[in-house]
Formats: C-alpha cells, structure tokens, sequence
C-alpha cells in the first residue's frame, strides 16, 4: 500500500496538467486548449490583469484593516489571482458562482465592491451583497456547502430549460460553478454533488482550487492522486490545470463551460495554485510550512507572469508603463475608498441582528415569525441584565465616592 505523500515544496504539476503560459511569459501551443484563447482581445487581457492587480491591493488593505482592530477577520487570496482571474473570465455574466469565502476577484469581478466586501468580514453586514445581483451566491464558510447549492441550482436551470423559461435560458445557456478546496474535496457534500451532477448530467462545472493547503493540513493528506483524476470515477471529465497561469484557467475554463453550457454535463477543473499568505488573519503558516516552499511558488507569480506576457506581446497598449501605472492608481484608490467606507460602517450602517429573519424567505413564514420573536425576548434578556450592570456600577461608585 502506498504511504500518503509528504508535503509537497515543489511548484511543478502533476502529470498531464495544461500550462499555456510560461513561467517567462511565453506561450505555448496545445492543440485542445490554445484555440479558446482566440476571443481573448487586448481588452480582455488588460482587464484579466486589472482584476488581478486591484484585487491583491484590496486583499493587502483587509490585512491591514484587520490588524488595526477594523475587520474581525480578513481571509487572503494572494497568489490565487491567476485561477480566478482565468475563469472568472470565461464565464458568462449570466452564469452564477457559488463561492467559499477566498473568491474575492470574483466578488470584484462581478461588481461587488471592496467596501461590501469588507462589511461582511467586519461583522456589519449578514451576507455583504444580493446575490441576484451580481449573480453570485454569498461567501459560505461552511465547507463544501456551496457545490450542493450550485448543483441544485443547476439541476433548476436544466428543468428550466424544459419547462416555462425556456427561451431565455436556452438564448443564454447558464450554468453554476462550484467553488471549493482541496480541503474541502474531502467533505462528503463534494461526493454528493458529483454523484448527483453525473447523474443527471447537469450544468454545474466544479472549480477546486487547490492551493496546496487546508489551514495546516497539505493538500497530500486529502489526496494520493490529483483531484482532477476523481472526476473519472464519477464518469465525467476532470482536467488539473496551472493555476497560476491566467491563460490556461481562461482556457480550460471556457472548455469545461461550453461542455456544461452544451448539455455535456459536468466537468472538474483543478486549478494547481498556492496560497502565499496565512490561511486567515488568525493563523500563521510559519508553524506548517517553510520558508522555502513560500520561496518557490513566489517564483511563478501569476501576476509577473501575466504582465511579461501583456509587455512582450504589446497586449498592454501603446504606452505600457502607463497602462501598469494607471491599474496601480486604481487599486490605490480602490483601497482608499474601501478604507473610508469601513471606517463609516458604525451606527445605523451595521445590519441589525434581527434582519437575518426578514431574508430567509420572499413571504412571511409562521416559523420564522415565531423564531423572531423568540430571538427579540431573548435579546431584551440581555437589556435587563445591562440596565442591572449599570444600575450595580452606578452603586459601586456611589459607594466609591
Ligand atoms: C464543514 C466545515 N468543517 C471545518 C471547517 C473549518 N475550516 C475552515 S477553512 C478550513 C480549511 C479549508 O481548506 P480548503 O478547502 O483547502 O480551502 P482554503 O481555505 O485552502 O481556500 C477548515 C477545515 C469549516 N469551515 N467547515
Ligand atoms: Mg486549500
């Protein structure tokens, strides 16, 4: 039997995985993938290494922001641009995401703002943004969760397509992605969602990021073979893929959507990536991981790669130092704004408690009307046993003076 696999330090992919773009920021041809790339235009490009780039000064801000006491919690995607920036990409708008709680280009992406996307990680707000919105479900801390509700929803968009809105989801041809981890691949929802989306040959492609740990745990723990080869025994196809180039995921992700768009059914795209910083602002790799393991995979920075790629093609327009200065400002400015707006969420601006009641259905529901007024009772527990500590301080120094 073979033992479970050490932790990996290397950045090298697994056997098969699709690489485009070099590490120097060459392209390389595959005759399956490349052709995707073909509606990639200049604009396409200079927008996939914006996203990338104002996300990583957003990102850096919610450190920031959480070491100064201003956010409960901040959760970093730096080093992960490159996945998302690919797929988000490839996506239609009319396609909806179901994320973790990492996924914050595709939150910026698809207009949420840095702001939003603080408030959430404040504790200020219940779900930080409407999903209909920005078709993108809210962040779900509860692992896995989210590939049951993206299959579900898939599951819908198919009947759908049967049933009364047919016409526009057939113009449109939607479909779910399924954000999760390499953690998270061990959950039993992701066996459950996989099984269900096979089955029924849904819509829904199932997007891991695999970024090489689960807080302390390496991803070698979770698997002895890459996840991607797990699609095979549900019978659908699964594809590992460099995740940190922006190129290959735009690709490979375009490919496993027209599958799913088409009626092919599911696909798994593993995006083969890391996570540079701390799981969240409440860990610290440095017990779990070296030095140089974090030295290696800085060395295939999606980003640098991307912008040698956009510089030597002169996909970066005319002037490419003023492109790269115009997308550094953005993020400055972008981070700015979010400070200010974090630092006004006080008062009125912070949902109360009481309105996770009011959203969980469209109707008034018996059930939850009753569970609010319980909650209301207990809460006003809570004001009599304030009044009683500041009538019993209101004493103290009384009897002090
Ligand atoms: C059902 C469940 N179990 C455990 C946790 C605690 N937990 C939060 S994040 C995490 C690791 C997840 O790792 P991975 O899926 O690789 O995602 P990553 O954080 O690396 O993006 C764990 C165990 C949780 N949130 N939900
Ligand atoms: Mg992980």
């Amino acid at each position: 039997m073979n033992e479970p696999q050490p932790p990996t330090t290397a950045t090298e992919l697994p056997d098969g995985a699709v690489r485009l773009l070099d590490a120097d920021g060459t392209l390389q041809e595959d005759t399956r993938f490349t052709p995707y790339l073909a509606d990639l235009d200049e604009a396409a490009l200079q927008q996939m290494y914006r996203l990338m780039a104002t996300e990583r000064r957003v990102d850096s801000e919610g450190t920031s922001l959480q070491r100064q006491g201003q956010l409960a919690l901040w959760v970093p995607a730096i080093g992960q641009e490159g996945a998302q920036a690919g797929a988000l990409s490839a996506l239609h708008d009319s396609d909806w995401i179901f994320p973790t709680y990492r996924e914050h280009l595709f939150a910026l992406g698809r207009g949420v703002t840095p702001g939003q996307l603080f408030e959430l990680f404040r504790g200020a707000a219940h779900a930080g943004w409407t999903a209909e919105d920005h078709r993108l479900q809210p962040y779900t801390l509860v692992l896995a969760a989210q590939t049951l509700h993206a299959t579900g929803y898939a599951w819908g968009i198919q009947r759908d397509q049967a049933g009364w809105d047919a016409d526009r989801l057939k113009r449109e041809g939607q479909i779910a992605l399924a954000c999760f981890g390499d953690g998270a691949s061990s959950e039993g929802d992701v066996h459950e969602s996989m099984v269900f989306a096979a089955s029924f040959n849904l819509p829904v492609v199932f997007f891991c990021q695999n970024n090489q740990w689960a807080i302390s745990v390496p991803a070698s723990t979770q698997t002895r073979v890459p996840l991607a080869q797990r699609a095979a025994g549900y019978g659908f196809e699964g594809v590992t893929v460099d995740g940190n180039d922006p190129l290959a995921m735009y690709a490979v992700t375009a490919w496993a959507a027209e599958q799913a768009r088409t009626g092919a059914g599911p696909v798994l795209v593993e995006a083969h990536t890391f996570r540079v910083g701390a799981h969240t602002t409440a860990d610290d790799p440095t017990k779990y991981r070296t030095r140089d393991e974090e030295a290696a995979w800085a060395g295939v920075d999606p980003m640098a790669r991307l912008e040698k790629y956009l510089r030597a093609t002169g996909a970066a327009g005319a002037d490419p130092d003023a492109f790269f200065a115009d997308v550094a400002a953005e993020g400055e400015r972008l981070a700015a704004q979010s400070r200010e707006a974090v630092l006004a969420m006080t008062g009125d601006a912070i949902a109360p408690l009481e309105a996770v009641f009011d959203t969980v259905y469209a109707e008034p529901h018996p059930l939850v009307a009753e569970e609010k007024a319980w909650h209301r009772q207990w809460q006003a527990g809570f004001a009599d046993a304030a009044e009683a500590t500041d009538a019993a301080d209101a004493t103290d120094e009384g009897s002090r003076a």
